[in-house]
């Protein structure tokens, strides 16, 4: 039994608790593969200097490097749910997570909210913010009814903190480095004290930088679940050109792995965040912003970056077989099923199968599959590649690979079972890492 299910069952899940996450896709991975979101771009603004961040770019607290979302004004971005929510039945969050920081842009992101409150009431209310100006805020939050919010919190150590801050801008005034570090860090943590103490719903995004703060995200962890952070989201570095951290590597599948395992004793774990573009529209992973307003999102040289960002600096796959534990890799168009070609436009899912479970570890980017030799192949730790067909020229790599190749259809979750059976692994079909 895994540590999520023994922790979960002791505490027992509040139906209150479970009512508020059951159609939020970020915070409960049952409903990712149901609910969808909208992101309303309209926070230009940023009031911290992350080492990671090129300003050109949205914020990357949430969103991958290298992609620009065209920014709306609150009319704009209501107008913009109502028509989503007429063709989305399934639309049941709307968050405002950029382009910068939605506390630094007060009145577009309050007068945003306060329209939404009154036109879509049931609509569960969403943030994402880097914490410094939460406290002026907290009341405003609860006030309009936002329940949960995202806060990015990378140090609780300013130390470390001026490793991965430039500078912090509060009053018109820059603070740097330690000092910098240290006002930022003062007002998130008190910022997610506020929170609690209004019965907000608190997600901390945690971004790894191997080499910076990866040794130091369990002591993260369990300073924010003492905070009353309901869950947190260990998200990987991905380099960007042009900012101080261009240097630097992501996390590779393994290590970031062995942190979340390391932190999933003492508070939940989001394994499948996709970092969503901050004006992503639709069930995560399945973005169909850029289809559903052609003038919104700016695509060019954001969208360039993010390629070859991608192709150049992404970690290399390390998922380490060992006896009892097998990954594979699922094609997928959405719906928790077994349902698109490979290689095909669906989405790429690496799973992790034991006999206590069957976990979500990861999507990964199919522009990266290569019939080469596979020394970067996004697949050459995957034991198996599940798909609705495989073409020859695939079947041919994988099976030089020593990869199986197996075309199905159905639930992911029944073709990875059957395909674990087969090696000998009997897995629980229906275990989606306890009853979140
Ligand atoms: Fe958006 Fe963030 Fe709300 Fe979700 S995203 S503001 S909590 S509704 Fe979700 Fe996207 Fe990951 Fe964010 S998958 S980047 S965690
Ligand atoms: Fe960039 Fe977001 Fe950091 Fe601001 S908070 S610098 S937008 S990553």
């Amino acid at each position: 039994m895994s540590t999520m299910r023994c922790r979960e069952e002791k505490q027992g899940i509040d139906p209150e608790l479970k009512r508020r996450i059951e159609d939020h896709p970020c915070y409960s991975e049952k409903a990712h593969h149901r609910y969808a979101r909208i992101h309303l771009p309209v926070a230009p603004r940023c009031n911290i200097q992350c080492n990671y961040c090129n300003r050109k770019y949205d914020c990357q607290n949430e969103s991958r490097p290298g992609v620009t979302s065209a920014v709306l004004a609150p009319e704009e971005a209501l107008e913009r749910v109502e028509e989503v929510s007429r063709v989305m039945p399934n639309l049941s969050v709307v968050g405002i997570a950029g382009p910068g920081d939605p506390l630094a842009n007060p009145d577009e992101t309050f007068r945003t909210f306060e329209l939404l409150r009154d036109r879509f009431p049931d609509m569960k209310r969403c943030m994402s913010t880097n914490g410094l100006m939460l406290i002026e805020h907290a009341d405003r939050i609860h006030e309009l009814g936002i329940d949960h919010v995202t806060v990015t919190l990378n140090a609780v150590d300013p130390e470390i903190g001026a490793r991965i801050y430039s500078h912090v801008i509060l009053d018109g005034q820059r603070h740097f480095g330690r000092e910098g570090a240290s006002v930022l860090l003062e007002r998130q943590l008190l910022g997610l004290r506020m929170l609690r103490e209004r019965a907000i719903l608190t997600k901390v995004n945690i971004v790894m930088v191997p080499g910076v703060n990866d040794d130091h995200i369990p002591v993260i962890a369990r300073r924010v679940n003492d905070l009353g952070a309901f869950i947190i989201n260990v998200i990987g570095l991905i380099p960007t050109p042009n900012t101080p951290f261009a240097d630097l590597r992501g996390p590779t599948p393994s290590e970031r792995k062995r942190v979340q395992d390391q932190c999933e004793g003492f508070i939940r774990q989001m394994r499948w965040c996709r970092q969503c573009r901050s004006d992503a529209i639709g069930l995560l992973g399945h973005d169909l912003s850029s289809s559903m307003f052609e003038s919104g999102p700016v695509f060019g040289e954001g969208c360039r970056m993010k390629k070859d960002i991608i192709s150049s600096k992404a970690a290399s796959p390390d998922l380490a077989k060992g006896p009892g534990r097998i990954y594979v890799a699922v094609s997928t168009m959405g719906d928790e099923e077994v349902n698109s070609p490979f290689p095909g436009t669906g989405e790429v899912l690496i799973y992790e199968a034991t006999r206590d479970h069957i976990m979500f570890l990861e999507a990964r980017d199919p522009s990266r599959f290569t019939y080469g030799d596979g020394s970067d192949n996004m697949l050459k730790d995957v034991q198996a590649v599940i798909a609705s067909d495989l073409d020859e020229e695939a079947k041919d790599m994988l099976a030089g690979l020593g990869i199986d190749a197996v075309a199905c259809s159905g639930p992911i979750r029944s073709a990875v079972a059957r395909y674990a059976r087969g090696k000998g692994i009997d897995p629980p079909e229906d275990d989606v890492a306890g009853p979140i």
